[in-house]
């Protein structure tokens, strides 16, 4: 395995081979049964055209050729920050194919958040889009080339400029040799626990289970069309069954551009969209406005999570829209546990649900690391077949993140109800959740205090009638104290992505410490529990 990665412990891998989780199916095989049975046969669709499986699985073979004669190898990391569309799919099915392995970028991180990303995975390249949503993404990548010397090669969707054509890397396709099933595959970005956001290794073994049994639990198949109305580098879009799990089911990826209704609901008509993924910020937006646009959804399951759905809303989705919804806990780390989509829609609105797998290992702690009482609120930890053993290249982390016997700490605190299902109720770790953007404090701290204003800072929640919460950056300022939109605008030009800038800033002599020395965060957050 790539140095830096830590394997599942041989008893764990035979053991989900004996039982037949892992099957030895690897990512880059992804749409060719089609493409050889039914090569017409539609893979991806967005409101600019229409992609058989055929056409991409050609490309993705042009594109792999075209990369390795560009010199890039297995286990290369390659930097991808693109949005929703067919590029995107194209892209990660060429580095499955060679083995070289695509590190998700968001579309909405900026400079910090990519030579970050490029200096933490050492890439040797980085694919942007031109221009997205007003962002010049050139300009970002030629900050990444400036400050990170391994990236040899930027590449380009769309207009170039000077620098690569993706449309322009093109070869005749190679017989590359297939990757071993138990390598990793990919990189996704963790939410964090502390310290800056770390990167998950996920293998091909772990991911294709992923993707089949999510889709399994979903009940999708190859009549089935998938919906991508989030980005499709987060987790929740891409793998849960998300975007690949349609194309390894036979089904259809229908990108969005964004989760608007005006962008998403003529697709969801045309197309006649079986499934999709939302957080709960933007279910009462659909629920407003489905009846606006006329569209029918009781073909529709939903999949919500990523951040607290209020029951009351979950409620509602039935009544209002006709629509089946499925309550999820997620974490790009590979903990999944949700509702099935014939579960009682109160269990929906109130519970997690369970597991993906009978092979998934749940267990609730309190802080010595014992098992809480049944019902009782602790500390989630996870094992299991697409769980994490470690996060990459940080050992020291893997430490404290991991018990000794290799379960994921998850941060989160949660309950089991009666039935065993999860109950999510809180959190321990340093993250803020803006409507499912998970923000890292320690991160945007480190920021703020190279303002020469501020003398210290804390980042708390606030909490949000749309997003659940937001950010409230508490600060001791030296003699000339910045205003809200000073440090948003400084710690823009520091290249943080927008959904980490405060949105709020509160002034203060001091702030308070924890008996061992640490800023209280615990204290500050109840201080300006009702600062929004
Ligand atoms: C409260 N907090 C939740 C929930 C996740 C599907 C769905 C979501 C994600 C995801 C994902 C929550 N209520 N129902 O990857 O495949 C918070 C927890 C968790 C963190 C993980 C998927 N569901 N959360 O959100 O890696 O704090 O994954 O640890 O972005 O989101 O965030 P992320």
């Amino acid at each position: 395995m790539l140095t830096g990665c830590v394997p599942w412990p041989d008893e764990f891998a035979q053991r989900y081979r004996r039982d037949g989780i892992w099957r030895g199916e690897v990512l880059g095989d992804l749409l060719r049964p089609e493409a050889a049975d039914d090569p017409d046969r539609i893979a991806v669709v967005t409101r600019h055209g229409r992609h058989s499986y055929a056409e991409l699985d050609r490309r993705a073979d042009r594109l792999a050729a075209g990369l390795v004669g560009l010199g890039i190898r297995a286990d290369d990391r390659v930097v991808v920050q693109l949005p929703n569309t067919p590029d995107f799919v194209v892209t990660c099915v060429a580095l499955f194919r060679i083995g070289a392995l695509p590190v998700l970028a968001l579309p909405a991180h900026r400079r910090s958040e990519l030579v970050y990303l490029a200096e933490y995975s050492g890439a040797v390249a980085l694919v942007v889009p031109d221009l997205l949503a007003g962002t010049d993404h050139r300009t970002l990548a030629r900050a990444v080339r400036a400050a990170v010397p391994s990236v040899a090669h930027l590449l380009v969707a769309g207009e170039a400029q000077e620098l690569t054509p993706l449309a322009g890397i093109d070869a005749s396709p190679l017989d590359l040799p297939t990757p071993d099933p138990s390598a990793v595959a990919f990189f996704l970005l963790s939410g964090g626990t502390t310290g800056l956001p770390k990167l998950i290794p996920r293998t091909h073994d772990d991911y294709t289970f992923q993707l089949r049994a999510t889709a399994e639990a979903m009940r999708f198949d190859e009549n089935g069309a998938y919906l991508a109305a989030l980005p499709v580098a987060h987790n929740a879009a891409l793998g849960c069954p998300g975007v690949l799990g349609a194309l390894r089911a036979g089904g259809r990826a229908v990108l969005a551009a964004s989760p608007a209704p005006d962008e998403v609901f003529p697709l969801v008509s045309t197309e006649s969209v079986t499934l999709t993924t939302l957080m709960p910020a933007l279910l009462p937006v659909w629920m407003e406005t489905a009846g606006i646009f006329g569209v029918d959804l009781s073909q529709l399951v939903i999949e919500v999570g990523g951040a607290t759905l209020s029951p009351d809303v979950a409620r509602q989705v039935r009544p209002t829209t006709g629509a089946t919804l499925t309550h999820w806990f997620g974490m790009a780390e590979g903990v999944l546990s949700f509702t099935r989509p014939d579960d009682d829609d109160e269990v929906t609105a109130t519970t997690q649900g369970t597991p993906l797998s009978p092979a998934d290992e749940l267990r609730v702690v309190d802080d010595t690391d014992q098992d809480v009482a049944a019902g009782e609120v602790g500390e989630l930890l996870a094992r299991g077949p697409c769980t994490l053993r470690g996060y990459y290249a940080v050992p020291e982390h893997n430490r404290t993140v991991f018990t000794p016997d290799g379960f994921l700490r998850t941060g989160d605190l949660v309950r089991r109800d009666a039935e065993g299902r999860l109950v999510v109720v809180g959190r321990i770790k340093d993250v803020i959740n803006r409507g499912g953007e998970k923000v890292s404090v320690d991160e945007v701290e480190a920021h703020l205090l190279a303002h020469p204003a501020v003398r210290s800072a804390a980042v708390v929640p606030v909490p949000d009638s749309r997003l659940g919460e937001k950010t409230c950056a508490v600060v001791v300022a030296q003699d000339d104290p910045p205003s809200l939109a000073e440090v948003r605008a400084f710690l823009s030009d520091r290249g943080l992505a927008e959904f980490k800038l405060p949105d709020r800033l509160h002034l203060t002599a001091a702030l308070p410490y924890t008996p061992v020395g640490k800023i209280d965060r615990r204290a500050l957050a109840r201080d300006h529990a009702g600062t929004a």
